[in-house]
């Protein structure tokens, strides 16, 4: 069935299903590492991509094929590539798209580890990087070197949850004829589709919402166009960051409810951030569906909610906040997000501890900064448990 044209919810039921000799409901898992060629010329012909067959699953495989079809859909891409892990894309990115010499302008609040690798490690072969404030356009026309290459951006960021104008990125980018990436794993595709603004390449951790049930850990890029498509799938296949066949059928199945879940888990989180602003241990508490997010009106123009996510501090700084992570009984301490179940987690000590401390500060994550990913549990015994929690302060 050709859904191209039908509404985000049919896609997301229907789109890249295919039917199978049996009229199999679902998408089958193709646990197979290899497939069987009619004869040498099949072969020949497969690897000549003259005929569609698969090969090998590094290569492809039809339920990993299934979810791509899916996803390149609801981003309204040219196609899709799914991989290992959020960090398998990072790296597909970074090594299909950048070159010695060349320059990277990037958000300073990105996922932590997509920053250290690059500074770590594709430093080593002579790659650079600035790390701004992408959230003012301002630092990134500022931050443009005759060698730069690609703009890469992370909006909400993870996890100060700054916007970045997506439009004007793309502006900017287009003025200077350079590539534009953009992280779209705090939204998921339900919330903001990136290419629609004109971004070359969008890709997610599929870990977070997209599977949503804490299960799969996952990746998956996804180009506006041909051209770059075809220089990052063979990166992938030689970089070797496939997806399994398995994870790709979990992640079939999880994304059939996405809108519902993205849907509830936003109520809840409008919820608590009002209630955490009115709170009296609380310093401040950044939400894009707060009027008082220096974004608000951004959020509200480029996405088509908030979101799950909510970060906040505390009056007591980090001493309060291990107080609340370690009286939380129903939010579960624990890193990673975009789950059906509340998580919480800090920041400065988890999820971006290798990166150097004045960088997390120039990035806006505080030692105090806390944050939540809020699932989609019953929201009056979410507020519940973080009142008793915070009490203990
Ligand atoms: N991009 C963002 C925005 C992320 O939040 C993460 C993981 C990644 C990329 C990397 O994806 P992965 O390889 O883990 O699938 N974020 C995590 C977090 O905030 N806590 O644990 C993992």
């Amino acid at each position: 069935m050709d859904t191209r044209k039908k509404g985000f919810n049919t896609k997301l039921i229907h789109a890249g299903a295919f039917e199978d000799q049996f009229g199999s409901a679902t998408v089958p898992i193709y646990q197979t590492s290899t497939f069987k060629f009619r004869d040498a010329d099949h072969g020949a012909a497969c690897f000549a991509g003259e005929e569609d067959g698969f090969i090998y699953t590094r290569i492809n495989n039809p339920t990993i094929d299934a979810l791509e079809k899916l996803v390149a859909e609801l981003e309204n891409g040219y196609r899709a590539i799914a991989v290992s892990s959020g960090m398998g894309a990072v790296n597909t990115i970074y090594m299909g798209l950048l070159s010695q010499g060349d320059h990277l302008i990037s958000s300073a609040a990105v996922y932590g580890p997509s920053r250290v690798v690059m500074e770590k490690h594709y430093s080593r072969f002579g790659v650079e990087s600035s790390y701004v404030d992408t959230s003012n356009l301002e630092n990134i026309r500022k931050a443009i070197r005759p060698n730069t290459k690609l703009i890469f951006i992370e909006t909400p960021a993870n996890p100060t949850m700054d916007i970045t104008d997506l439009e004007g990125v793309v502006k900017i980018a287009r003025e200077h004829k350079l590539i534009t990436v953009s992280d779209n794993t705090f939204s998921s595709p339900y919330l903001q589709r990136p290419l629609d603004f004109g971004f070359d390449v969008v890709f997610h951790s599929i870990t977070k919402f997209i599977n949503g049930h804490a299960d799969v850990v996952g990746g998956i890029v996804v180009t506006r166009e041909k051209t770059l498509h075809d220089i990052l799938r063979p990166m992938m296949v030689n970089l070797g960051c496939n997806m399994d066949p398995h994870q790709a059928y979990l992640v079939i199945r999880g994304l059939k409810t996405l809108s519902l879940r993205v849907e509830r888990s936003q109520q809840n989180a409008l919820k608590i951030a009002h209630h955490l602003l009115d709170h009296p241990k609380i310093e401040w508490v950044k939400y894009p569906g707060l009027q008082n997010h220096p974004q608000h009106d951004l959020a509200l123009k480029q996405m088509s909610g908030p979101g799950a996510m909510i970060s906040f501090e505390l009056k007591g700084g980090l001493e309060a906040g291990k107080v609340l992570m370690n009286n939380v009984k129903l939010c579960m301490l624990a890193v990673s997000l975009g789950g059906v179940e509340t998580l919480i987690q800090h920041p400065a000590s988890m999820t971006h501890s290798k990166m150097e401390p004045k960088d997390r500060q120039d990035a806006g994550i505080s030692d105090g900064l806390v944050r939540f990913s809020v699932g989609i549990e019953n929201v009056e015994d979410i507020l519940a448990d973080l009142d008793q929690a915070l009490a203990k302060i």
